[in-house]
């Protein structure tokens, strides 16, 4: 049992929790203010504001002087209570292929192109059998699903030169360069463990700015005797930046990735880069969407500090058409009604962007451009065959605008889709990512987009705006 004290003005508060030692987190939002889960909140009344906190492996001291609790590895966190925190971690070592960059794209282009000499269709239903795999098991498990006509290292030897060639087309996946940047400013040492040769990582990573000098350690497949599922790699890494693997956060997309993690006795990320798959990634501590929600301070790490009221800022992004009809649930059953775009000519855009709660401006061509707060994904409380776009404009329209050109930039992100135990709090979620959208749209960073040419072009009055 621990206990915490807590230090609001001159009253010192006392709340008890039965988890481990030393874990405090902000809440789901990253925006440093942490919420009581229910039973904390009984527990210690919930009305402690921490307004610092002095970390140690086995307490946490509040500060008398200035009620603020300072954190050992030099940062300070804000927040409101003490959450059950998973281990501490003072490093970070991060995978590559489909967690940091996105290889999968390039794969299902460099190998279609090289199936089709043989009269077959890559249809991505494989993609699994390569993750997180050596290039040797990946090689093996294509040749025998498509049953080539050669051997593995045949097989290698003629896609390596492809593959390499394509290496400066690869993107960062959404998040990676925030990431390396925000553990890179603060000072937490970073490494890349991957199953890829050594050298072949580097030649990946040459082509994003900052990488390479952001990474004390890199440890390929080549440098040890077993890749993941192994644990040699991560262990490796460890000994080389003399840290004890206890003491390593790991952030991977593939399950032998995670295994290997886990049997080095690190804790575990996961953040699997196909979809619909998070239930298999049982062993890992945590499963996330997408490296936008990481929460470095679950992990005792220093918390993002990028996010405004609730909102993240993103990289605008632009997506058009017209307005097709959805399934029809928006408006019937949910009372919101989306304007959905077709996805037709955008599986690319698509598969780019994580799954999730968005939000932006939209334009249409004869009404103007207003507000708008979407989702993008599978929609798993209905468990969507497809990814789907489903913006919804924050404005009451008299009618349909079904076939009417939309336009859409979208500006910032909110939160993961969600499962939700009832339909009512669906609704109620997304009532409230409109509010939250609706309101961030007025801050400078994102009203700018407003006035985007983007929007404007496909509005043919806009002088009743
Ligand atoms: N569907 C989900 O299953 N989970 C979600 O977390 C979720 N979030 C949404 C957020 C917004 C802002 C919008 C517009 C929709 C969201 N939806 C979500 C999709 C909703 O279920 C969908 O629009 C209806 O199914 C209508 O097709
Ligand atoms: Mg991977």
């Amino acid at each position: 049992m621990l206990t915490w004290h807590i230090l609001t003005g001159i009253h010192l508060k006392k709340c008890t929790g039965s988890y481990n030692p030393v874990i405090f987190s902000a809440n789901s939002n990253g925006n440093g203010k942490a919420n009581l889960a229910p039973q904390e909140k009984e527990k210690g009344k919930g009305k402690g504001k921490l307004n610092s906190i002095t970390k140690h492996r086995h307490s946490v001291r509040a500060s008398p002087q200035n009620g603020s609790i300072a954190v050992t590895g030099g940062f300070t966190v804000k927040m409101s209570i003490a959450k059950p925190l998973k281990k501490l971690a003072s490093c970070v070592i991060l995978d590559l292929d489909g967690t940091l960059i996105n290889t999968d794209a390039l794969l299902s282009d460099v190998l279609g192109g090289f199936l089709s000499k043989y009269g077959k269709q890559w249809d991505g239903r494989e993609v699994h059998k390569t993750l997180g795999k050596t290039p040797l098991e990946a090689a093996a498990a294509i040749v025998e699903a498509y049953d080539l006509p050669c051997s593995t290292n045949e097989f290698i030897s003629a896609i390596n030169p492809l593959y390499s060639e394509k290496w400066c087309n690869i993107k960062a996946q959404p998040g990676a360069n925030r990431l390396i940047k925000h553990f890179g400013g603060h000072g937490v040492t970073m490494a890349l463990a991957s199953n890829s040769p050594r050298e072949n990582i580097e030649g990946k990573i040459s082509f994003h700015q900052g990488w390479k000098e952001s990474f004390s350690v890199i440890i390929g497949g080549d440098e040890v005797a077993s890749g993941k599922p192994s644990p040699d790699i991560y262990l490796e890494a460890a000994k080389k930046l003399n840290v004890e693997p206890s003491s390593c956060l790991v952030i991977e997309d593939s399950i032998p990735g995670v295994t290997a993690g886990k049997a080095a006795g690190m804790e575990v990320v996961a953040v699997p880069s196909i979809p619909k798959q998070s239930h298999l990634y049982t062993s890992a501590d945590e499963v996330i969407n997408s490296l936008l929600d990481l929460k470095p301070e679950k992990w005792g790490l220093p918390p993002f500090q990028d996010w405004v009221e609730g909102t993240l800022p993103i990289e605008s992004w632009y997506i058009g058409g017209p307005v097709i009809k959805g399934l029809g649930r928006g408006s019937k059953v949910l009372g919101i009604p989306t304007a959905n775009l077709s996805t037709e000519g955008y599986s690319t855009v698509l598969s780019e962007h994580p799954s999730g709660v968005y939000f932006g401006w939209a334009g249409l061509s004869t009404k103007g451009v207003f507000k708008m707060v979407m989702s993008i994904g599978w929609n798993p409380y209905f468990n969507n065959p497809e990814k789907t776009i489903e913006p919804w404009l924050l404005h009451d329209f008299a009618e349909d605008f079904y076939g009417e050109d939309l336009r859409l930039v979208i500006v910032g992100y909110i939160r993961s889709e969600a499962n939700f135990p009832s339909i009512e709090s669906l609704i109620a979620k997304i009532h409230e990512d409109g509010r939250i959208a609706e309101k961030a749209l007025d801050l400078p960073i994102y009203s700018t987009y407003r006035d985007d040419p983007y929007l404007k072009s496909c509005v043919k009055d806009s002088s009743h705006l």
